[in-house]
């Protein structure tokens, strides 16, 4: 069979030997968020149908009341892992605390607990722009049929064993990593199956894109604030392009593609930044680091954070090796380093 014919379902299965603690079980997870992204696209795909289905909060014409797609995102996202029983706890961004899936039965050997957004950058989707859901997956510290503690979920990123995300866009994909690279998907929306596209994805070391919201440019700090005045130089290949989507997903997947780095720097509205650690930066730094990106908060390698609560948050500078570099180095200039 040719590679590029390849459907997700049979790249799991397949690749499921060559994970080190392969027992199927993450499997069938990737398995599991590979159908609720399905039933979740399909759902953000009808959000321009507001005036003719309803907006959130009115009834729909089956007596049904239309949910707000991040609420329903995060419910499907649960469901779909819950009623399969495969994992023993989930954190999600839309949820103040971790949830635990009969973990306190002996009976249940679940060793994974996952972290999700569940719709990043849902204020999109009013507009009609991509949106994203974010996955980490982790083996629970804890023994195996005791409760879940808060203390699997605060596990350091480097830790992860799994992580990936969803992209709703002009078509859908799935993009994720085991620790053995980065593979993308694609949906085909007529048959309902995702298909290998992306194999083998990898930053380019180099790149011309830099993605910020410059309009809080007044509040960032003085590294920051001298790497975009370096992006703007007529110099050399310079000045790069700026393009920022304001979801993170989308703005990550592009810069993957065509080079480029990413950053939510803390700013003096924002002293630790707005990017959740769990829930956005570590998956999208693992997949980074696997594709041969780099990924820190200016001065630590984001992987090397050790959590101290789930909704934490951080400065996140992320993309092509290169391009991250040099924004450590004019932050650490900055500090007198
Ligand atoms: P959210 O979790 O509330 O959706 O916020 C996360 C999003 C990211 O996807 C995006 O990169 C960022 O917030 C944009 O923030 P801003 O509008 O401040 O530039
Ligand atoms: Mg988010």
């Amino acid at each position: 069979m040719s590679r590029q014919k390849q459907t997700l379902g049979e790249f799991i299965i397949e690749n499921q030997s060559a994970f080190q603690y392969s027992s199927g079980e993450l499997s069938s997870l990737l398995n599991s968020i590979r159908l609720a992204a399905k039933v979740v696209n399909h759902e953000v795909n009808k959000a321009g149908l507001v005036d003719i289905i309803g907006a959130a909060g009115d009834t729909n014409i089956q007596g049904e009341d239309q949910q707000k797609l991040d609420v329903y995102a995060n419910e499907k996202f649960i469901q779909t892992m819950t009623k399969r029983n495969i994992v023993c706890g989930i954190a999600s961004e839309e949820e103040d605390d971790f949830i635990a899936i009969n973990s306190q039965d002996e009976n249940n050997g679940n060793k994974y607990v996952v972290l999700i957004d569940p719709l990043d950058g849902s204020s999109n989707i009013d507009v009609n722009v991509s949106v994203g859901t974010i996955f980490s997956i982790y083996r629970r510290v804890t023994p195996v049929g005791t409760p879940v503690k808060i203390e699997d979920f605060l596990q350091k990123g480097s830790e992860q064993v799994a992580a990936g995300y969803v992209v709703y866009g002009t078509s859908t994909m799935i993009v994720y990593t085991t620790g053995a690279g980065v593979n993308g998907f694609t949906l085909n929306p007529a048959i309902g199956s995702f298909y290998l596209s992306h194999p083998d994805m990898v930053f380019p070391e180099d790149g011309h894109i830099y993605s910020v919201n410059e309009g809080n440019y007044i509040h960032f700090p003085q590294g920051i604030k001298n790497y975009i005045k370096y992006c703007q130089q007529e110099e050399g290949d310079r000045p790069y392009t700026s393009r920022y989507i304001g979801s993170l997903v989308s703005d990550f997947h592009r810069n993957m593609i065509k080079g480029g780095i990413y950053l939510y720097p803390q700013s003096s509205k924002n002293p630790k930044g707005k990017l959740r650690l769990l829930y956005e930066c570590n998956p999208i730094a693992f997949l980074a680091e696997q594709a041969n990106g780099k990924s820190s908060d200016g001065f630590t390698r984001t992987l090397d954070v050790q959590p101290t609560e789930l909704h934490e948050r951080v400065p996140f500078i992320c993309g092509s090796k290169n391009m991250v570099e040099k924004a450590e180095a004019f932050m650490r200039e900055a500090h007198g380093e």
